[in-house]
């Protein structure tokens, strides 16, 4: 294998909407390119790219994969990402690292939610895209009416420059807008069809207005109503596409006999090589610094991806930033601060590996057996001192508790679970300090899902996946004095305690102990027994078995028995002082209440905020943010459990949401007895 400089390497991420024919398009690519002999099927389980079992099983793609192309002189890394919505992490991974993404969208006469989020992602950071509109060659697909549809939310920010020639169903070729010249499937010249005539000349004036912003001399030359030649409009719509400014449009059938027509030589025309258009930004020490991608420079490597292999291991997938890495180099591992010697070098496809003594700045890789390096992780030459930044993975928005039928079980399914967390970021499963319960949180269901299978799998530990209990807690409203008296005899010793203690509302503290003897009439040493004796009792609150907050509890008389007072007498004394006193102080139930933020387009707004209401929620104000609009507001935790579910089919995905906890609020009268009789019930069951 050639070792290719940066100006000969293009890095893209295939991404859009889940099925849209993202993995069957890398399958072509690398068939029409001779790198496999034989085009695998997403159906039949057979393609390069969704190699994992699960991927098989499940005929759609869920892990990012790593491939290349050779075309002419160049290599185009690929990356494959998964287009369901529970996966986005990784489409976050593959854009960190790639120069530029390819947008596949079914002709279907609309644009998908998934190549929407991903165009709006693309567009919002400056990376460039080439939008793809695959499936030319099913019924009812349309091409005209797919751009229209498009262009309806972009406008002339996105304009066809090739437009397919159609026999029906049947892809025959393609024209090409800036020359005018049609080709077929082959690359042989053809008749421009007369019925595509006005549509080209058309969208070749709307691509020139286009292009023509891209610099003042191009806009010059356009309102002097000189003609922009095809280098001018070639150059603005590089200029233009870099900035994020324009999409170029092209279309095809990825599956089948496939019919890409000239995608390769858009990619290497029009996707930036690394560092033509934007350079890496990382940190030196404290100062802010840019990555050229020189390969003579010193040594940088972003890892983006962790893949688990079941032969050789833990593969680091990454992309050099600086320098050149080479077998047998020794990097150091900026998050830990400790060396890693590079021991293999492989270049993928798929899952198969092939090794390579050397790759230059702008290349992308994957290491094998490095000891600590995960993904996110800066590995750079001895004095670097380099670092990245870390990966904006989105956060997680579904929380289920996480057990096992056999109890030891427990502990494996964690420990399998938390072995995972590896090659995905966007989960983690942690205690519920609150609750005491395991949970899982992460991006969807299905994600959850199949983080349980592969544990299954791997341990032979079946995961039990319920809703997460939610925090609550009791509180008093009013005072209360009370006698706790413990009296006993055990054979020839007793044991004896009396305390009155105030119970009395403090909602600003969690709990406070005073004491106010006088006279000794409770002697100092058993101080700390009462105390202890109403911690232990304040753990289990009197209405739902939930810990008592907010309240002050004060000593304030007692007596004491010479012989038969101990401490433990005081502790019961104390502990009977709680469970009579706090009926009698108007107990209430507490539950936790969330801060909410759900951006959606704005013609859901009137939908989220009646749900929002449903869930005994409060809306305080709507935001524009871009065309989407935020509305803020609150919620009880209980009632936002399914929320990650419940606003992606109301929005069909296109809402995004956070909660953060904000408070504890009085539960609502009507509720109080349902939740106690529930709580009472989980808790006899532990
Ligand atoms: N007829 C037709 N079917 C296609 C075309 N492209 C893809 N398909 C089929 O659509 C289905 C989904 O294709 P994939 O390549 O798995 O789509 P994907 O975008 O990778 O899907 P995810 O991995 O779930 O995001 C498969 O059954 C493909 O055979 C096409 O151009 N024409
Ligand atoms: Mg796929």
């Amino acid at each position: 294998m050639a070792v290719f400089s940066k100006e000969k390497i293009r890095n893209i991420a295939l991404i859009g909407h889940g099925g849209e024919g993202k993995t069957s398009l890398l399958e072509a690519m690398l068939f029409n390119t001779k790198a496999i002999d034989r085009l695998g099927k997403v159906d039949d389980g057979t393609t390069v790219s969704d190699y994992d079992a699960e991927e098989i099983d499940r005929k759609m793609s869920i892990s990012l994969s790593m491939s290349y192309v050779l075309y002419k002189d160049y290599k185009i890394n690929v990356i494959d990402t998964p287009g369901f919505f529970d996966f986005e992490g990784e489409m976050v991974s593959a854009l960190t690292v790639c120069d530029g993404a390819i947008v596949v969208t079914q002709a279907g006469g609309s644009l998908s939610v998934g190549a929407e989020k991903a165009l709006d992602y693309c567009t919002e950071r400056k990376i460039p895209v080439i939008l793809f509109i695959n499936g030319l060659n099913k019924e009812n697909s349309n091409f005209f009416t797919t751009v229209d549809a498009i262009k309806a939310k972009y406008g002339s920010k996105v304009c066809a420059i090739e437009f397919p020639i159609l026999e029906g169903t049947d892809m025959k070729g393609y024209v090409d807008v800036l020359t005018g010249k049609a080709y077929d499937v082959s690359g042989g010249e053809v008749a421009v069809p007369a019925n595509l005539t006005d549509a080209i000349n058309a969208d070749n004036a709307e691509l020139t207005e286009t292009v023509a912003s891209a610099s003042e001399e191009l806009m010059e030359k356009f309102f002097d109503g000189e003609e922009l030649t095809k280098e001018d409009k070639i150059g603005g719509m590089k200029t233009l596409i870099a900035e994020g400014e324009f999409i170029p449009v092209v279309s095809g059938v990825a599956t089948g006999k496939p019919v890409l027509c000239d995608l390769l030589e858009n990619i290497v025309h029009y996707i930036p090589y690394p560092g033509e258009h934007t350079l890496a930004k990382a940190k030196k020490g404290e100062e802010e610094i840019e990555l050229d991608y020189d390969e003579n420079g010193v040594t940088v490597c972003r890892v983006f991806k962790t893949i688990v292999d079941p032969f050789v291991g833990k593969l680091n997938l990454f992309k050099v930033y600086g320098g050149s890495v080479k077998t047998g180099d020794v990097l150091v591992n900026m998050r830990k601060d400790e060396q890693e010697k590079i021991s293999t070098l492989y270049i993928l496809k798929g899952k198969t590996q092939e090794q390579v003594p050397v790759l230059n700045a702008g290349d992308m890789g994957a290491f094998a057996k490095l000891n600590i390096t995960k993904t996110g992780d800066t590995l750079c030459a001895q004095g670097a001192d380099i670092v990245f930044p870390p990966i904006d993975f989105p956060k997680p928005v579904l929380t289920l508790a996480i057990s096992c039928e056999d109890k030891g079980g427990t502990d494996k399914l964690v420990d399998g679970l938390r072995k995972l967390m590896d090659e995905d970021r966007t989960f983690r499963v942690e205690k519920d300090e609150n609750t005491m319960e395991t949970v899982i949180r992460g991006m969807g269901e299905t994600q959850i899902d199949i983080l349980c299978k592969k544990v299954k799998g791997k341990y032979k530990v079946e995961a039990k996946l319920s809703e997460p209990r939610v925090a609550y807690r009791e509180t008093i409203r009013k005072k209360v004095e009370q006698q706790g008296r413990c009296k006993k005899q055990n054979g020839g010793s007793g044991l004896f305690g009396d305390v009155y203690i105030r119970f009395e509302p403090a909602p600003d503290t969690d709990f406070e102990f005073a004491e106010e003897i006088v006279g000794g009439s409770v002697p100092k040493q058993y101080f700390p027994a009462v105390e202890k004796g109403l911690i232990e009792a304040k753990s289990a609150g009197v209405l739902a078995g939930c810990p008592m907050v907010g309240f002050r509890a004060v000593l304030y008389f007692g007596s004491y028995h010479p012989v038969d007072s101990k401490e433990a007498a005081f502790i019961e004394a104390a502990k009977i002082a709680f469970k009579e006193g706090i009926p009698k102080a108007n107990p209430v139930l507490l539950e936790p209440v969330v801060n909410v933020s759900v951006v959606v387009p704005t013609e859901y707004m009137g939908d989220v905020m009646g749900d929002l209401t449903k869930r005994r929620g409060k809306v305080f104000g709507m935001n524009t943010v871009g065309s989407k609009t935020e509305i803020t507001g609150e919620a009880p935790q209980s009632e936002m459990h399914r929320y990650a579910i419940d606003l992606r089919s109301m929005t069909q995905g296109r809402g995004k949401f956070s909660t953060e906890f904000a408070r504890y609020d009085e539960v609502p009268a009507s509720n109080v007895a349902k939740i106690c009789e529930e709580e009472l019930k989980k808790r006899s069951n532990k």
